[in-house]
């Protein structure tokens, strides 16, 4: 197929709708419940996840942090097939609770959360203070396991969890400092979350996606430089959006990837592979 050929293919996933994977004959998460959490605006890479989990038929529930973006969450929820919206603070256990007895049963977990103070993202780890590190590995990290642990007996036998995480976590991204820690962390929580539920044929899985311009990433000094820089040096020569990696999480949600667990899956147009970058091109 060539590159035009493919474009055209992606524009037709552009959009969403269950009407649209009808038409297009594939709809991979019918009769699925999955809750996704970290929407906040219609940029969150969340809401591409819930676009195109909900184009494959799946259910949505959504959760958000603070009335200041209650409105923008219940508005997605309403044009994704109007599912519930509950709120949730995953650095409160009692929400946490309230959460669990209100959601039912699920198929599918989506971890789309981080919070690392602003000072912290630039210049040197070495300053970055006791309470800073603490509130960013608590809200970014642990909070994957207190959602599984206060979730666990909602989640069904089979079902798939995953979390959002950065190249930045095992390779040195210049100011991402401490969400690279904890995002060190969430990876090495994936697969230990992976062992314990396995024996439930529960998949715990992360995307590592490319960078991509929401509230958060722009927090990170210098982020603005970083899509482009990924363009340019990636072997697919382009960046990615929060509808790609919305496509990845309905194969990690659907049933084709029932085998896959504790693994960190690259969509970042294969940036993370190079060692060396090109040359940019001569003027
Ligand atoms: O380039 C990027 N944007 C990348 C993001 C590249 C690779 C990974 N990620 C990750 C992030 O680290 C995060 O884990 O993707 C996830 C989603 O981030 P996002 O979509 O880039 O950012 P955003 O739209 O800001 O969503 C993060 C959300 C919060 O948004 P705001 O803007 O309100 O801070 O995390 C949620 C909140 O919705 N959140 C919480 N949810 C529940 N309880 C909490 C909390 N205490 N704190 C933050």
């Amino acid at each position: 197929m060539s590159a035009g050929a493919w474009m055209t293919a992606g524009a037709v996933w552009e959009g969403s709708g269950v009407r649209e994977a009808q038409r297009l004959g594939v709809s991979l998460l019918d009769g699925k419940t999955i809750l996704v959490t970290g929407v906040a605006n219609r940029w969150s890479i969340a809401s591409g996840i819930a676009r195109r989990l909900h184009a494959h038929g799946a259910r949505l529930i959504l959760t958000y942090q603070g009335e200041r973006v209650e409105d923008s969450v219940r508005k997605t929820a309403a044009e994704l097939g109007g599912g519930p919206v509950f709120e949730c603070d995953v650095a409160s256990d009692e929400s946490l609770r309230a959460l669990a007895a209100a959601v039912g049963p699920i198929d599918g977990l989506v971890h789309s959360i981080a919070f690392v103070k602003k000072e912290d993202l630039s210049g040197k780890v070495y300053d970055t203070s006791r309470l800073g590190f603490a509130m960013a590995m608590d809200i970014s990290s642990y909070s994957l396991i207190a959602l599984v642990g206060h979730l666990k007996d909602n989640l069904n036998d089979g079902s798939s969890i995953m979390a959002l995480t950065y190249l930045g976590g095992t390779q040195i991204v210049p100011n991402y400092n401490m969400a690279g820690i904890a995002k060190a962390a969430l990876e090495s929580i994936v697969r230990y979350l992976a062992f314990d539920l396995g024996e439930r044929g529960i998949r715990v899985n992360a995307i590592s996606a490319g960078p991509i311009s929401t509230a958060s990433s722009r927090q990170v000094a210098g982020f603005s430089a970083m899509p482009a820089k990924v363009a340019a040096a990636a072997p697919l020569k382009r960046t990615v959006s929060a509808d790609d990696i919305g496509n990845c999480a309905v194969y990690l949600a659907s049933d084709l990837s029932s085998q896959v667990t504790a693994d960190v899956h690259f969509v970042d147009a294969g940036y993370h592979a190079m060692g060396m970058y090109p040359d940019p091109p001569k003027a």
